[in-house]
């Protein structure tokens, strides 16, 4: 990264209001001064007597002296880009899976033992009992809006000034129940209890407009120019998280809009009397940011996914162009102060609203806004799957943004005469290439946009940017070659491995020092350790202690008793197709056979846990969820089975649950179809943790295999091309059925109802899948995964090559902490750079 900018003028906390800022109760670091602080927000802010506090209680004041001393460094970062304005990274997102906030506030502004001090005054033992009490605020499907949580957690300790801009669904993710072995739905209420992180901003609200029509004008200068007449509106409220660096003083924002009705229409409608016209128009614009979508392809709610995105990305780029406007910058310098990333393409709509920004709003002429929107841009993808890719009705965007589609339309004829003088004649490539789709029903491909307005598409891992240009993209690659470009995905070592595992993080820092946490290179100096005994077996106590932990957990959700020191095996991801949970699912059918029939040749005791949230519309992955409680019932209800297999399904997998998850995990399942999953970033996290992978050569795996070397993996399954092979050769699911005596019998098993308290019809969806088309080469990789298995049960009955080859994991993951893949962002897509952010009155002054 280029040097950090040493010289800016410190933030001097006595400045403005003496006393205020200098308030020990709302700074101080010490055990002291978070006391009296919970003591002043229990009493003033919630109205409790300390006396009577609940857990609740204790949490939210607790929050609320932990957000004084976050606002000091939140404030302090603002002031320092007031005064010397340095390129912020937009990073603009649907999702945001941030996770609990107290824990990792605790963590980076180092005083979690004073708080778990201050606790203990108010008769509480164990901080972990009220970090149980904080709800998550579920703003993302998965692997997408977690990666986007972790990245804005690096930025800050990175010192890079950024702002994440998204939406504050009023509802999260659903909540999963399981009810009879059937995923059900709950609407996740994270908001009833109050949310003491966010600071509401009314005052920076935006306006934005859906509907209506367009007219053409003539401007002062007498050109022609169009004009967007809105029939709707809606407002956007900011709702602002502090997003602390770990240990540093930089405190970056989350920004996230709430949907409001705009006033002044409901008064026109209360004056002309139609008081039901006005609460409908206020409902529906309030609607806007109620529900996040689950992903499940289907039409569901489309129109209204449409006004999100556009909402949110609108309100963003007027908050940048505001931001200019108040400090007195012209906006074509636009581009030196902010690189918007688009994180996939539900953000695209930026694009065009920049230049209908610009254009409209601002009077720039065409050329220069194209220039402004295209070197301020970039675009990350984050899934090859067809289905996944965005796409909008050609009459439904029209009716919803009208103006928007003139200027996709210019922006397209641009483009196309770029083509047309690049490739004279071929008719095929410019429909290829074409942001608006005009075969069937016509529509506006929205990776189209995004590749054409940005400056830099990147994929998420190696391979999957090297499929984007392969594969998906081949002319918009050969095209503008140097536009595209792979940044692997991380996740930070704070909360994966820092927060969630405490025990294996004092092993890391009594090894290697503290510095880990911030340059997960120095795990490298464990493998000194690997053929230390000593070390190995306080390295497997660290696992031993993760396991009890989820051993308790399991417990209490549901009832089943496992035993920690059987091998831990987990798939824990949201439930999809190509993800292959079933294929776990029928290899445990396979061991269950073996034990039945007394062919199993390792006495290895498994509890195999499965974890994961489908899309409610999405009959397959459902159907998956009751199959693999159907396993549980009949596997945990057989004598036989004791001691040696028992299946979990944890219900309503999250952040919160993949905290326990991952320090407790002896072999973490990624086996997905090669060239499906883009990265995936549970794999990263468990290597971490120590865990050991068994995997095909897809997404992250692939990196992954590479740095902890080919015998510290558990690799099986066809790769990326011999599935293209299958799949070209008319794969028949058939040929690999009868190769293998095995499957044929777990199919059978299966058939005869054995899962299914004898129903023959419940599972015969998912057999025919599997037999018929079987569009996720399950039963082409089945047999090749079995034997893997057996591979991995052979390495666990050698307890000192396990932890040898699990200890390998950890020590050589650091290069998928998140800060490196913002780094790398940095230099070569963002081109931004730290910005230390210092305080000159000490905080630590305050109190001694
Ligand atoms: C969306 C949809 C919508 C239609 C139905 C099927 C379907 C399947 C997947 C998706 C998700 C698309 C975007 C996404 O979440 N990608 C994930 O991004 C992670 C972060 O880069 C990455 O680790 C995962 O591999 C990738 O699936």
């Amino acid at each position: 990264m280029a040097n950090p900018m040493k010289s800016n003028e410190p933030f001097d906390l006595r400045l403005p209001t003496p006393g205020c800022y200098l308030d020990p109760e709302k700074a101080g670091m010490d055990s002291d001064a978070v006391f009296q602080g919970m003591t002043a927000h229990l009493f003033y802010t919630l109205g409790k007597l300390a006396t009577s506090a609940s857990p609740h209680d204790l949490y939210m004041a607790l929050s609320y002296a932990v957000k004084d001393r976050l606002m000091t460094r939140y404030l302090a970062s603002q002031e320092v880009i007031r005064k010397k304005p340095q390129k912020t990274v937009a990073y603009l997102s649907a999702e945001f899976l941030i996770g609990p906030q107290l824990s990792n506030n605790l963590l980076n502004l180092g005083i979690t033992q004073e708080a778990e001090d201050a606790l203990k005054r108010f008769g509480i033992e164990s901080l972990s009992t009220i970090l149980e009490v904080e709800e998550e605020p579920g703003l993302g499907n998965g692997g997408l809006g977690r990666l986007a949580a972790c990245y804005m957690e690096s930025l800050a300790s990175l010192q890079v000034p950024a702002v994440g801009y998204g939406i504050r669904y009023e509802f999260g993710i659903f909540n999963q129940l399981i009810r009879d072995g059937w995923q059900v739905e709950v609407t996740d209420k994270w908001l009833k209890g109050g949310w003491p992180w966010e600071l509401p901003q009314p005052d920076e609200s935006c306006f934005v407009g859906f509907g209506g029509r367009t007219e053409s004008y003539r401007d002062d200068k007498g050109n022609y120019r169009s004009r967007w007449i809105p029939s709707e509106h809606a407002i956007g409220v900011p709702h602002d998280v502090p997003v602390l660096g770990y240990r540093v003083n930089t405190c970056d924002r989350l920004r996230l809009w709430r949907a409001d009705a705009t006033e002044s229409f409901d008064f026109y409608a209360f004056n002309i009397g139609d008081y039901y016209g006005a609460v409908e128009e206020k409902v529906a614009s309030e609607t806007l940011s109620k529900v996040l979508y689950p992903n499940d392809g289907t039409d569901e709610g489309r129109r209204l996914r449409l006004k999100q995105q556009h909402f949110f990305v609108s309100c963003s780029l007027q908050d940048m162009l505001r931001s200019l406007e108040k400090r007195s910058i012209p906006i074509t310098e636009f581009p030196k102060h902010w690189t918007v990333q688009l994180n996939d393409t539900h953000p695209a709509i930026a694009v065009a609203e920049l230049m209908r920004l610009l254009i409209d709003q601002y009077q720039i002429g065409w050329e220069k806004a194209w220039n402004i929107t295209t070197s301020s841009v970039a675009y990350t993808n984050h899934t090859l799957l067809p289905e996944a890719l965005e796409k909008w009705d050609l009459g439904l965007f029209n009716d919803l943004l009208p103006r928007h589609l003139e200027i996709i339309y210019e922006i397209n004829w641009r483009f196309l005469q770029q083509l047309r003088l690049r490739y004279p004649g071929d008719d095929k490539i410019l429909q290829k290439l074409s942001i608006i789709d005009e075969e069937g029903f016509k529509s506006v491909r929205m990776a189209h946009l995004a590749t054409i307005g940005a400056h830099h598409i990147n994929g998420v891992a190696a391979l999957h940017s090297d499929l984007i240009k392969r594969q998906l993209m081949p002319e918009f690659a050969a095209l503008w070659p140097e536009k595209f470009t792979n940044v692997t995905n991380g996740v930070t070592p704070r909360r994966w491995v820092a927060l969630s595992n405490p025990s294996l993080s004092n092993l890391l820092e009594e090894e290697v020092g503290p510095n880990w946490i911030t340059n997960m290179e120095l795990l490298k100096k464990l493998e000194e350790k690997k053929d230390d005994n000593n070390f190995l077996e306080k390295f497997e106590e660290t696992k031993l202690n993760g396991k009890r932990k989820l051993s308790s957990f399991v417990h209490s959700k549901t009832g089943i008793l496992v035993d920690p020191s059987s091998l831990f095996d987990v798939q824990v991801k949201r439930i999809h197709q190509y993800k292959r949970q079933h294929l776990n699912a029928l290899q445990i059918i396979a061991q269950y056979l073996r034990i039945k029939n007394g062919t199993n040749k390792f006495e290895v005791p498994r509890t195999i846990i499965f974890g994961g949230k489908a899309a409610p519309g999405y009959f397959m992955a459902k159907l998956m969820i009751r199959f693999i409680n159907g396993i549980a019932d009949v596997v945990n209800s057989d004598p036989d089975m004791d001691g040696l297999l028992r299946v979990v399904f944890l219900p309503d997998y999250n952040v919160k649950l993949g905290e326990i998850v991952y320090p407790a995990t002896d072999l973490s399942e990624q086996i997905s179809t090669a060239g499906k999953e883009a990265s995936g970033t549970g794999n990263m996290k468990f290597a971490m943790n120590g865990a050991l992978t068994i995997g095909t050569l897809d997404g992250a795996n692939v990196e992954l295999r590479d740095l902890v070397k080919k015998e510290n993996f558990f690799l099986f399954g066809k790769t990326e091309s011999e599935i293209m092979d299958l799949k070209n050769n008319n794969y028949s699911p058939k040929t690999f059925i009868n190769q293998c005596p095995e499957l044929k019998e777990v199919l059978r098993l299966i058939e005869i109802g054995h899962f299914s308290n004898g129903d023959k019809e419940l599972f015969k969806p998912l057999l025919n899948s599997l037999t018929g088309h079987d569009p996720f080469f399950v039963m082409a990789d089945f047999e090749d995964y079995l034997n893997k298995q057996d591979v991995v049960s052979e390495c666990w009955n050698n307890k000192k090559a396990w932890n040898k080859m699990a200890l390998l994991n950890t020590a050589r993951s650091g290069y998928f902490s998140s800060d490196r893949s913002i780094r790398e962002y940095c230099e070569s897509i963002w081109k931004v750079s730290p910005m230390p952010v210092e305080i000159t009155c000490d905080v630590e002054e305050l109190t001694n």
